[in-house]
């Protein structure tokens, strides 16, 4: 049995409510396997999110996410990565609020950049924003049981 992965991220506006987002998250059938409270520098938040480089909200997506501490997570499932992004919801809380109302972003969020939480979007971004928090853990899909394949 392979579990997959993903990177949560519990945002600076949403810290507060770190614990009560940890419950739904185990309630939703996740496992959390690590899980780190830092501050990210300007720079830190910049690779981050260097795919967003020179657009208009960079910015102040980089102000916002080095503004305050931030917990990240590892969370394994299956299908973790799809799994959380879909229940985090859409980018834009206002519109997570509309469409999605028991999404996390809805909850926790305030608009198209406050918006609570991150998830990863791919196994590829997974992996890579694993290793960015985590430079220590396995990435690789762990294996329970005993037989031993590779994707
Ligand atoms: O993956 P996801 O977080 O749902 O959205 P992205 O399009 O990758 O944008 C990353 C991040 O940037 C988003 O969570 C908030 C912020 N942002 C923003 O501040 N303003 C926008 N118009 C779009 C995104
Ligand atoms: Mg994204």
């Amino acid at each position: 049995i392979y579990v997959e992965r993903t990177l949560a991220v519990i945002k600076p506006d949403a810290v507060h409510h770190a614990d009560e987002i940890e419950d739904i998250i185990t309630q939703n059938g996740f496992s959390v396997l690590h899980k780190r409270k830092v501050q990210l520098t300007p720079e830190q938040a910049s690779e981050l999110y260097s795919e967003h480089f020179g657009k208009m909200f960079f910015p102040s997506l980089i102000t916002y996410m080095s503004s305050g501490p931030i917990v990240a997570l590892v969370i394994a499932k299956d299908k973790a990565i799809s799994s959380w992004r879909e229940l985090i919801g859409p980018t834009n809380a206002l519109i997570a609020k509309q469409s999605h109302p028991d999404s996390l972003r809805a909850k926790y969020g305030t608009d198209d950049q406050q918006n609570a939480l991150h998830g990863s979007d791919s196994f590829t971004s997974a992996e890579k924003e694993i290793r960015f928090f985590f430079p220590d853990s396995i990435v690789e899909p762990i294996s329970i049981g005993d037989s031993a394949k590779s994707y």
